[in-house]
C-alpha cells in the first residue's frame, strides 16, 4: 500500500512526497484503493457477462453518495492498512479522508436510498447497474446570512473525481423535438435537436470486495463542438447552440423537492438519462446475441419514482420503431421489465407535464402514451387516465407500464392503495407491493460510528456487517450494567467529538452531558421543524421561569436545506436561527438549553451528527412521510425516537417496542378526520395557553426585535389554515418531550432503551430491502458463490 501510494504520487500526480499537499495524498491514496477495487470489479463484470445472469438496472435521477474514500477502504477491508501506510509516510489518514468533497448528487432521502441500494446490491452479489446523471453541480451549498438561507453553487467536479472512469466509446444519441411522419404503418421521428450521452463509470464494491457493480452516470456532449460555417459567418451564438444545450442538460441537479421549475429542461434531463440507459441495456443484451423478445429474462428495470417514467414509452419506441415489434407485444414486453417505486403522496410532488410541452419535446413518445392510454382504456373501460386535463400524468403512466409498483413502508403502501392509486389498485390488485426502506449498516454504523461498532464486534463478532439481524444478540445485554456503561461511553465519545466540532465551527459551547436532540432532513412544512422550534421556545419559557426545577439540559440540533423557491420553509429556517440567537445568549438558561443549526447539512454532516444523537425527531404529520430513512439511522446508532405514527416510524416502534419509543400525535386516519372540522387550528390554540404565549412572543418580535413583524405571516398561517396540524399535535408533543426529559435522568434505564433500539434494528438493513425487491419484483437471486461466501 505504501509503495502504491508513493508510486501514484509520483507517476499519477507528478509530485514527490516532500512537496505533496493533503489533496495530493488523498488522490494517491484513492488511486491505490481504486486499483484494488478494479481487481474485484472486472472479474465481477466478466462473471455477470459470462453467466448471462439477469441484471438489475436501477434508474434514478439522484444518487446521494457522499464521500467515498472511507467507504471504499472499509468495504475492501483496507482501513487499517491505509492508515498504517500513511502514518509511515508521516500523514494522517483521518485528515486525508476529510479532504474529500461530499458528492451531493441528490436532494434527500430518495437519492440516499439509491446509494444504500447500490451498496447492498454489490454486497449481495446481485449483478446490477445504477444509472443516473453526472451533474456538474450537485445540490446547492447552504449558507446563513443574518439567519437566512443563501444558496451557492456546489462544485464537486472542480477537483478530479478520482473514482470514475470516462467511457468516451459508450455514446448514444438523444434526440428532442421535431416531428413524426408515418409511412406504411411505420413511424419516423425527425428530431429537431440531438445531444450525445457519454458514460462515466464508478465501481461499487460490496463488502470484502466479493462483488462489484457499476454506477454509470451520463454526461451530455454536443454532437459537434460548434458549427464552423456559422462561426465563420460571425454568427457566434448559433455556432455554439448545440454545445449550449448539451452543457445545460447536465449542469444542475434540481434543488426543488416540491414543485417543478424549469419544466422543459427537467423533462429533457429525465428523458436524456432514461433514453441513454435504455439504449445501453438493450445494446448490452443484443451484443450477447439475444432475441429481443427475451429481454425481460435479462433485465429488471426499476424506476426510482416517476422521474425515469418515460422509460416505458422509450422502451416501446425502441422495440417498435427499431426492432420491428408490434405495439401490443412491445407494451407487454416493456411491462415485464419495469417496476416503479413511489416515494410520495404529496400531490405537488406527483409529476405532471402539460401535454403541449411533452409533445413538443417528445412528439413520438406522446403518440405512444396515447396508444398506452387507449390500450388500457380498451381493457379497463373508465379506468384512470394518463392524459387528463391537458396533462401527462407520470404516476399513472408509471403504474400502468410497471408489473409491480411499490411503496416504501407498510403504512405508505396502504395509503398508496387507498389514495393516489386507489382506482388503479382495484383494477390491478396484485400490482402494489410493499418494500420497506432500509439503510446500509456498513456506512451508517460500521464507518460512521467506529466507537459503537468496535464495541459491538467485540461482543458478538462482526457477522452483523452482512447480517444485521445478528444485532439481536445484544438484546440480553440491556440488563448488563458493564456493557451499558460501555455503550454509553461510546455515545459520550461521539458527543464529545460533535461538541468540539460545534465549538470550532460555530463558536457555541455545548455540554456533552446534555441530551442531544436532533432533527436533520429537508426543511418542509410536513416535516414540522416549526413544531420543534415552537416547543423549544415553550421549554425556554419554562426554564427561565424556574431555572432550578431540575431540568434535563438539552441541545437542540437542526440541519437541513430548504428548496430555494419554498418561501415558508425559508421562513422556518430564519425563525430557528433567530430563536437560536436569542436563547444561546440568555445567561439564565445558558447551562440548560442551546440551539445549534450548522449550515449546509449533507451526508458527511449526518455521519457525525447521527452517532452523537440521544433523541431523534421524527415528527411529521401522520400520513405525509412516505418512510423516512434518517429515523432508521438514528435508532441503529442508539438514539431514541420521538415521533408520530408515520412512515417507517410505525415499523421501527414495532421492532424496538412501544416502551422504547416516544410516541405522540394524531394518526393518519385522525389527521384526515380532523381536517374535516372547520377551525380546528383555532380551537387547538384557544385550548392551549402555552401556544398562545409562544405565538404572542413571536408576534411581538421577541426573537426579531429589529423587525417585529417578521413572522406575522408565518404565525397567521397557524391560525388560518395549519394544514399540517402543528397546533393539534403541539401539546401532546410538548408533554412527550417532558417524558423524554424524565427518562433521560435515569441513565442506566436510558442506556437499556437505547441499546434495545440498536439491538432491534436488524430488519432495517437495506440488504433486507434489496432481498425483498429481488424476490417480489425483479426475480433475481444473488450469485450462489457470493451468497455462500457471505454465509
Ligand atoms: C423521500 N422522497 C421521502 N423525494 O420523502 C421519504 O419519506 C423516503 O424515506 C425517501 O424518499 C426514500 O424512499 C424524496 O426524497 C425527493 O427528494 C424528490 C426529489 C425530486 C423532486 C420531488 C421530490
Amino acid at each position: 500500500m505504501k509503495n502504491d501510494i508513493l508510486r501514484h504520487l509520483r507517476y499519477g500526480l507528478g509530485k514527490d512526497a516532500a512537496h505533496s499537499s493533503t489533496y495530493d495524498w488523498r488522490m494517491a491514496l484513492s488511486r491505490a484503493l481504486r486499483d484494488r477495487m478494479v481487481d474485484h470489479w472486472i472479474p465481477s463484470t466478466q462473471a455477470a457477462y459470462k453467466s448471462k445472469s439477469k441484471r438489475v438496472y436501477y434508474l434514478s435521477m439522484e444518487f446521494l453518495i457522499g464521500r467515498l474514500v472511507e467507504d471504499m477502504a472499509s468495504n475492501l477491508g483496507l482501513v487499517d492498512e491505509a492508515r498504517a501506510a500513511l502514518s509511515d509516510l508521516g500523514q494522517d489518514y483521518d485528515l486525508i479522508v476529510k479532504d474529500e468533497p461530499d458528492a451531493a448528487l441528490g436532494n434527500g432521502g430518495l437519492g440516499r436510498l439509491a446509494a444504500c441500494f447500490m451498496d447492498s446490491l454489490a454486497t449481495l452479489g446481485i449483478p446490477a447497474m445504477g444509472y443516473g446523471i453526472r451533474y456538474e453541480h450537485g445540490l446547492f451549498e447552504q449558507d446563513f446570512v443574518e439567519g437566512q438561507q443563501v444558496e451557492r453553487p456546489e462544485t464537486w467536479l472542480q477537483q478530479d473525481h478520482i473514482w470514475e472512469f470516462e467511457r468516451p466509446e459508450v455514446e448514444y444519441r438523444i434526440t428532442f423535438g421535431g416531428h413524426v411522419e408515418h409511412h406504411h404503418d411505420k413511424a419516423h421521428w425527425h428530431p429537431g435537436e440531438t445531444v450525445l450521452a457519454t458514460a462515466y463509470d464508478t465501481p461499487v464494491i460490496g463488502w470484502k470486495g466479493r462483488w462489484g457493480n457499476t454506477l454509470r452516470l451520463w454526461a451530455a456532449q454536443p454532437v459537434k463542438v460548434f458549427d464552423l460555417a456559422s462561426f465563420n459567418r460571425g454568427d457566434y451564438l448559433s455556432a455554439s447552440r448545440s454545445e449550449a444545450l448539451a452543457r445545460t442538460i447536465c449542469r444542475v441537479l434540481y434543488p426543488d423537492d416540491t414543485t417543478e421549475t424549469g419544466k422543459e429542461l427537467r423533462l429533457k434531463q429525465e428523458y436524456f438519462f432514461t433514453s441513454a440507459s435504455i439504449q445501453d441495456l438493450i445494446r448490452r443484451f443484443m451484443s450477447d446475441g439475444g432475441d429481443i423478445r427475451n429481454l425481460p429474462d435479462a433485465a429488471a428495470i426499476q424506476l426510482n419514482d416517476t422521474h425515469p417514467a418515460i422509460a416505458g414509452p422509450e422502451l416501446i419506441r425502441l422495440l417498435v420503431d427499431d426492432h420491428g415489434l408490434k405495439m401490443d407485444e412491445a407494451m407487454a414486453l416493456a411491462r415485464r421489465c419495469l417496476g416503479y417505486t413511489n416515494h410520495t403522496l404529496l400531490p405537488e410532488a406527483l409529476e405532471r407535464w402539460p401535454e403541449w410541452l411533452f409533445g413538443r419535446v417528445l412528439p413520438r413518445h406522446l403518440e405512444i402514451v396515447r396508444e398506452i392510454e387507449d390500450d388500457h382504456q380498451r381493457r379497463f373501460p373508465g379506468s384512470p387516465r394518463i392524459l387528463e386535463h391537458g396533462n401527462v400524468c407520470m404516476g399513472e403512466l408509471a403504474f400502468i407500464m410497471a408489473h409491480k409498483v411499490n411503496g416504501v413502508s407498510a403504512l405508505h403502501t396502504e395509503l398508496v392503495k387507498q389514495t393516489v392509486f386507489a382506482d388503479l389498485h382495484k383494477l390491478h390488485p396484485q400490482r402494489i407491493v410493499n418494500e420497506t426502506n432500509g439503510i446500509t449498516q456498513r456506512r451508517w454504523l460500521k464507518t460512521c460510528n467506529p466507537a459503537l461498532s468496535t464495541l459491538i464486534t467485540g461482543q458478538i463478532g462482526d457477522g452483523w456487517i452482512t447480517d444485521l439481524d445478528e444485532l439481536a444478540k445484544l438484546k440480553p445485554l440491556s440488563g448488563d450494567a458493564q456493557f451499558k456503561d460501555a455503550f454509553m461511553a461510546a455515545k459520550r465519545s461521539n458527543k464529545e467529538r460533535l461538541s468540539n466540532w460545534v465549538k470550532a465551527e460555530m463558536g457555541i459551547d455545548i455540554d456533552p452531558a446534555a441530551m442531544f436532540d436532533v432533527q436533520i432532513k429537508r426543511i418542509h412544512e410536513y416535516k414540522r421543524q416549526h413544531m420543534n422550534i415552537l416547543e423549544t421556545i415553550a421549554l425556554w419559557n419554562e426554564m427561565k421561569a424556574r431555572p432550578d426545577a431540575g431540568w434535563t439540559p438539552r441541545v437542540k440540533i437542526f440541519g437541513g436545506k430548504a428548496a430555494p423557491g419554498y418561501y415558508v420553509a425559508k421562513e422556518i429556517i430564519h425563525l430557528i436561527n433567530d430563536v437560536a440567537a436569542t436563547i444561546n445568549n440568555d445567561p439564565v438558561t445558558k447551562d440548560l438549553l442551546k440551539v445549534v443549526y450548522p449550515p449546509n447539512y449533507n451526508v458527511t454532516m449526518a455521519e457525525m451528527l447521527i452517532p452523537a444523537a440521544d433523541l431523534s425527531e421524527q415528527i411529521s404529520t401522520a400520513g405525509k412521510e412516505a418512510s423516512g430513512t434518517g429515523n432508521m439511522k438514528f435508532a441503529l446508532n442508539g438514539a431514541l425516537t420521538i415521533g408520530t405514527l408515520d412512515g417507517a416510524n410505525v415499523e421501527i416502534r414495532e421492532h424496538v417496542g412501544a416502551e422504547n419509543f416516544f410516541l405522540f400525535g394524531l394518526t393518519a386516519d385522525e389527521v384526515m378526520e380532523r381536517r374535516t372540522h372547520p377551525g380546528y387550528a383555532r380551537a387547538a390554540i384557544d385550548a392551549s395557553p402555552r401556544m398562545q404565549r409562544i405565538f404572542g412572543q413571536i408576534v411581538e418580535g421577541r426573537f426579531s426585535p429589529q423587525d417585529p413583524s417578521r413572522y406575522h405571516g408565518l404565525v397567521g398561517t397557524f391560525y388560518d389554515s395549519d394544514y399540517f396540524l402543528v397546533t393539534c399535535d403541539f401539546d401532546s408533543y410538548y408533554d412527550t418531550q417532558r417524558r423524554a426529559d424524565e427518562a433521560f435522568k435515569n441513565e442506566r434505564n436510558w442506556a437499556a432503551m437505547a441499546l434495545t433500539n440498536t439491538a432491534s434494528m436488524g430488519f432495517f438493513s437495506s440488504d433486507r430491502t434489496i432481498k425483498g425487491y429481488a424476490k417480489d419484483i425483479w426475480h433475481v437471486g444473488p450469485r450462489p458463490d457470493v451468497a455462500e461466501a457471505a454465509e
